[in-house]
């Protein structure tokens, strides 16, 4: 597992940190750890959660992941 802090652009509020909690928890290979406004802590297996899926599965959502 690898230690993953993803930004993310478009959370404004505990709404989103649930959206974004919720989508990551649903993804293979993925821990949640702490989700904020703009950031979210993961855990993730890079050979089953590629941070393309991730970044796709946040845009599910209607947020950005920023590098
Ligand atoms: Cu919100």
């Amino acid at each position: 597992m690898e230690h993953t802090t993803l930004k993310i652009e478009g959370m404004t509020c505990q709404h989103c940190v649930h959206a974004v909690q919720n989508r990551l928890a649903k993804m293979p290979g993925v821990k949640v750890g702490e989700v904020k406004i703009g950031s979210a802590v993961i855990e993730r297996d890079p050979a089953v959660a590629t941070i393309d899926a991730i970044a796709e599965a946040i845009a599910d959502e209607g947020y950005t992941l920023s590098t």
